[in-house]
């Protein structure tokens, strides 16, 4: 960043501070990752500069020969990796993801059933805050005491408030799905199909959760997560819906692509299509699962039972009296990130609820495997339970630093 340093120092700095950060603390969001040297070079690409309303073959610029070389690209890696029928790469992120798919789909007022946000659906999945919940009418599904979703409840929904689309996936949820049930509970009612996959995409890609593309009408996902691309959203479909997810995306919601982030997908999908992205997916299903007997061990309570995925969502609250605020905050003094969350029918405000979720995707593409992960359930636990405790938070933190420096992020 030679030309950064000299011509913008406090940019320089910033930049250079949050490196810092990202080499030094464990990273236990389980919605963040770390990109490829290569696709941070994709993503500060001359693409940064080009315009290219419309679609690879149908732009409304001229000077396309090379966005559309990599925005086919990104395309075709993304269906070899998802067997979809139908994909677009253009979208900014998932929550406009889920927007352009409600739009390209249904008619304002119509009826959605999704998962309840508190149950680990997602804002974007109808909560009351959000636009998509003034243009459309959401009904909400919960998980039963076992932590499964309630088919039953599902079904009897679906029947009663006769949706025109059935929303599955999440953000705070540990199961796997029963996606064969969703789709003959929607088949039933005459329901199109949707889900959002955009915590589990890295583990699909990589085959170890069972791909939702085959089973639904639309996918959608971002693509920084499990999958480990550049920020960005992106949309799966059947061919029968091809015409209207992408009229919806342009000109219905978005403009000019971003093709720099375009490039960043394609590199991004070309790794995930490689054997070492298989064994990083399996990877991280062993470290989610040595999180949940660890965490176990010292008296935690784990939402849903446990985790089939990559994270873990737990009642600290319930567990040692401490709210999810709290805990989030007292972690952050020892270098472990990680975010407060609701619990199902959390009796505690949003703001301070009684839960957190942890999630190891990035600490798994650091190369952190079970012997790390014993020793960050212990520090957590250590650090919840003395987290008055000055001295030994900054004990704690020391070590944090001295582990994350074995394995090194960007060298
Ligand atoms: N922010 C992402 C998450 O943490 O799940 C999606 O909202």
């Amino acid at each position: 960043m030679k030309n950064l340093k000299k011509q913008d120092r406090e940019v320089y700095k910033s930049i250079m501070g949050e490196l810092k950060r990202q080499q030094e603390g464990m990273e236990l969001i389980a919605s963040e990752n770390y990109v490829s040297e290569a696709v941070l070079e994709a993503l500060g690409s001359v693409f940064t500069n080009k315009y290219s309303e419309g679609y690879p073959g149908k732009r409304y610029y001229g000077g396309q020969e090379y966005t559309d070389v990599v925005e086919n690209l990104a395309i075709k890696r993304a269906k070899k990796l998802f067997q979809a029928e139908h994909v677009n790469v253009q979208p900014l992120s998932g929550a406009p993801a889920n927007m352009i798919a409600y739009m390209a789909l249904l008619q304002p007022g119509d009826t959605i059933l999704g998962m309840d946000l508190s149950h680990g659906g997602h804002l974007t999945h109808g909560h009351p805050v959000t636009l998509s919940a003034q243009i459309y009418n959401f009904v909400r599904y919960k998980t039963k005491k076992n932590g499964l979703i309630d088919y039953k409840e599902l079904e009897a929904m679906a029947i009663k408030h006769k949706p025109k689309l059935i929303l599955a996936g999440f953000s705070a949820y540990t199961r796997q799905l029963n996606y064969a049930k969703f789709r003959s509970i929607a088949k039933k009612v005459g329901a199109i199909t949707m889900m959002d996959m955009a915590h589990i995409a890295g583990l699909v890609a990589g085959k170890v959760i069972t791909n939702p593309v085959p089973y639904f009408d639309v996918v959608t996902t971002t693509t920084h997560k499990t999958l480990r691309g550049p920020r960005g959203g992106m949309i799966l479909c059947k061919e029968k819906y091809a015409q209207a997810i992408d009229k919806a995306l342009f000109p219905g919601f978005q403009g000019g692509p971003h093709e720099n982030n375009i490039a960043g997908k394609a590199v991004a999908f070309g790794e995930a299509l490689k054997p070492s992205f298989k064994r990083y997916a399996q990877q991280i299903l062993k470290n989610a699962k040595t999180l949940e007997k660890e965490l176990k061990k010292y008296g935690f309570k784990l939402m849903f039972g446990g985790t089939d995925n990559h994270m873990v969502l737990v009642d600290v609250f319930g567990s040692k009296g401490i709210s999810g605020k709290e805990a989030e905050v007292a972690l952050d003094k020892v270098g472990i990130t990680l975010n407060k969350n609701m619990i199902p029918d959390d009796p505690r405000k949003p703001l301070d609820p009684s839960g957190v979720r942890i999630g190891v995707p990035a600490i798994t593409t650091r190369g952190m495997k079970e012997k790390e992960i014993k020793k960050i359930a212990n520090w957590i636990n250590d650090a919840l339970e003395n987290h008055q405790d000055t001295k030994k938070l900054k004990l704690i933190h020391k070590e944090v630093i001295s582990l994350c420096k074995k394995f090194p992020l960007y060298k």
